[in-house]
């Protein structure tokens, strides 16, 4: 009996134990379980390391901002710059049923799996270092080309027409943002040949390694006029290399401008760097969207660069955004008073967007004047000239090309209006002349037709292995026209059998497409494969064309196009058209927001994009039904 009972006993007791290591296998024990009980909006936070003062910076601002939404907590883990320790940080965090996840990646290859692994399950906020692809709600981080053109800019001030030497110290060899700073940098700096990059030194971002690698190379080569250091701690490595090796008169800028002994602006108060560029770490702006997008609000763009600005010992003492100071109090009782110029409407495109931005301005309670350039610059000049003089509270504009709005954006800011630049950029290198951009990414979009056809020549090859395309493009000079064109060539740039055989300017009109395109089949009939429209209405158009000339469109002619309008949905189910990459025009909802937040005193991002796929014809159908324009 007593034996029985001993082995009942040890029968139970590896019984609980099997089941407390089953429980535990798929519940992995929570430590946080208690405090986020209740909690409708857990955030995680996988942070890559808490080492580099600029991370510490970004991670006080995540958590003190969420404690302004009752609601919301965050779990913060630091992966010590480790990507193995990262991808776990990622599932462990997955594994307490976070709510949404925001990540700072170590490394943006290496990362990129778990981040796509996360999308599939709850919203992620990338932070700073992208990711690969697209596989995320929205990134928000600086721009870091713009921070290189812009050092590129201020070296070629400080060294003049007689040029001078520069040495660069890297950030950690392969992370996007030390590859997109050198690009913006070396972009600006081969435009001045008397400026010379003679030594480039890598530093992981790290005070030390920039000092040690120095100070070694200052013993070796003659110092340089100018050393450029992608961040303030290798700024500060360099100073004191500088000062370790005897070596005066050498001027030194940094990156991030943060408070605190020896970051940036203290550096430069003490006249020790000659420029830092303020790089906000966007820890509040995740978390205002990580509550955005919990509660479902429309709008949430897929991109945000934050606003960059440069710090001289003569301007370290000045107030932030420079809007600021412009902006004239308003009383609250008052609507905003919003003065909108639109290019025009020449596609099916624009009238939607001018609906979309009038039903937004009425729903926000916002007072719009609204004027219809009619396809010409000096009509959208002249409107912009009356909302000055209406003393209007601030401007939207689309710039129906890029050059030639200097002049008056400049007479808007001495009139203390603000400038937001909806959907079209303006090619102007001074971004203080507007407060923000809201549109798309028009280089990836040139980019996306550009893969796709890649991937469907692959299935279905021309006889001869050469693919000769059409090009119909939007009015020259404009955005829209110039970057969808370099994004397509650029992808199709290693392929020499893709050749573009004509291209010709239709102005995203439906008629002129149809026209141009029977001008084309004219002479090159039988020797065209493809067809790139770069908007639907010219595609559109062309399809009558191809028709009327006896060819089938989306057959004879494969055909991709831009803006993913409902009609161009419907030619793709009849066969007519093979793929339209998407642009919204619905901007309304945004534009209204970011002026709300712009007078509720939030500082505006540099530029804010849209979120936007590619629909091939073979998933036309499922995606019409939720097609919203
Ligand atoms: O693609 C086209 C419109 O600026 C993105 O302009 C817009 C373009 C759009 O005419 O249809």
């Amino acid at each position: 009996m007593k034996k029985i009972i001993k082995y009942l006993l040890w029968l139970s007791a590896l019984g609980m134990s099997l089941l407390l290591l089953w429980f535990l296998a798929i519940r992995p024990w929570n430590p946080y379980k208690n405090v986020t009980q209740g909690v409708n909006k857990l955030i995680g936070f996988s942070q890559a390391n808490l080492s580099e003062p600029w991370r510490i910076t970004m991670t006080e601002e995540v958590t003190q901002q969420a404690k302004k939404y009752p609601d919301m907590r965050v779990i913060v883990t630091d992966a010590v710059d480790s990507s193995d320790r990262q991808v776990e940080d990622v599932r462990r965090l997955l594994s307490y049923g976070v709510d949404l996840l925001i990540i700072s990646p170590t490394d943006s290859r290496a990362l990129t799996p778990i981040v796509t692994e996360a999308y599939q399950k709850i919203p992620v906020i990338v932070l700073d270092r992208a990711v690969e692809g697209y596989d995320y709600t929205l990134y928000i981080g600086p721009d870091n080309q713009l921070i290189g053109r812009e050092t590129g800019r201020y070296v070629s001030d400080l060294l003049g027409s007689q040029g001078g030497n520069v040495w660069e110290v890297q950030g950690r060899s392969g992370s996007p943002p030390t590859i997109d700073r050198s690009l913006g940098f070396r972009e600006e700096i081969q435009r001045h040949p008397a400026i010379k990059t003679v030594q480039t030194v890598t530093a992981d971002w790290l005070r030390d390694q920039a000092e040690d690698g120095l100070v070694s190379l200052f013993s070796k080569r003659p110092p340089p006029d100018i050393i450029v250091a992608q961040n303030d701690a290798m700024a500060y490595g360099a100073i004191l290399a500088a000062k370790k090796s005897g070596v005066r008169d050498i001027k030194i800028i940094g990156v991030d401008g943060l408070e605190g002994a020896n970051g940036g602006l203290d550096l430069l108060r003490r006249g020790l760097l000659a420029a830092t560029f303020i790089c906000p770490t966007g820890g509040k702006e995740a978390v205002n969207y990580a509550w955005d997008i919990l509660e479902k609000k429309p709008g949430i763009p897929k991109k945000i660069y934050l606003r960059i600005r440069k710090v001289t010992p003569d301007t370290v003492n000045i107030t932030t955004d420079p809007y600021v100071s412009l902006r004239h109090p308003r009383s609250n009782k008052e609507p905003i008073r919003l003065g909108f110029a639109q290019v025009g409407s020449e596609s099916r495109w624009r009238i939607t967007n001018t609906r979309s931005i009038k039903d937004a301005a009425k729903n926000a309670g916002i007072d719009l004047s609204f004027v219809d350039g009619q396809q010409k610059q000096e009509n959208q000049i002249a409107a912009i000239r009356s909302f000055i003089q209406q003393k209007v509270d601030i401007i939207a504009f689309s710039p129906i090309v890029e050059t030639g709005w200097e002049t008056v954006l400049r007479e808007a800011k001495a009139a203390g209006i603000p400038v937001i630049l909806s959907d079209r950029e303006v090619g102007i290198k001074d971004d203080t002349l507007w407060a923000t951009f809201i549109g798309s990414d028009f280089l990836e979009e040139g980019r996306r037709a550009a893969r796709w056809l890649l991937s469907y020549m692959k299935n279905h090859p021309t006889v001869d292995g050469q693919i000769n395309i059409v090009e119909l493009q939007g009015t020259v000079g404009s955005a829209p026209a110039i970057d969808r064109k370099r994004g397509f060539e650029m992808t199709l740039a290693s392929h020499p059998e893709y050749k573009i055989i004509r291209s010709e300017v239709a102005n995203f009109y439906f008629d002129e497409g149809k026209q141009v395109m029977r001008q084309i089949l004219a002479t090159e009939k039988n020797r065209i494969d493809v067809l790139f429209a770069h908007n639907d209405d010219m595609a559109l158009g062309a399809i009558e064309s191809i028709e009327a000339a006896g060819l089938k469109p989306g057959k004879d002619v494969v055909i991709v196009s831009v803006d993913a309008v409902k009609e161009a949905f419907q030619a793709m189910l009849a066969g007519k058209l093979n793929c339209t990459v998407e642009c919204t025009p619905l901007l309304g909802p945004q534009l209204m927001k970011v002026i709300q937040d712009y007078f509720d005193g939030k500082e505006l991002p540099t530029r804010i994009i849209t979120s936007e796929e590619v629909f091939p014809a073979q998933i036309a159908r499922s995606a019409l039904p939720r097609r919203k324009y």
